[in-house]
């Protein structure tokens, strides 16, 4: 019986898990890449709103990126979805993935 309770709770912690990551998932921001230079290494992206930095409005700003080589993960006219840090106050592109 209690073995049986033990299964039970697991089972639950499992799902928990598995809804907060995809929880986190959808936490990345929409957005659409309309220009990426590589040469300066920053990416311009139409994004939807992103609450954590207070942008309650879609807009097209220029990120730089955290890592060079996620320019080459999205060309311009790519939707993405993307995650970014406020680094200083220079917004830095963290995670790019391409939206199906
Ligand atoms: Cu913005």
């Amino acid at each position: 019986m209690k073995k049986k309770l033990q299964h039970i709770v697991v089972a639950t912690l499992v799902s928990a898990l598995l809804t907060s990551a995809s929880w986190a998932q959808g936490a990345l921001i929409d957005g659409t890449v309309t220009k990426v230079d590589t040469a300066a290494s920053k990416i311009t992206i139409k994004h939807g709103p992103i609450k954590k930095f207070d942008m309650d409005e879609g807009m097209t700003m220029v990120f730089a990126v955290k890592d060079k080589n996620l320019l080459g993960k999205a060309k311009a006219g790519d939707k993405i979805k993307f995650d970014a840090d406020n680094v200083n106050g220079q917004f830095v592109v963290t995670t790019i993935e391409k939206a199906k």
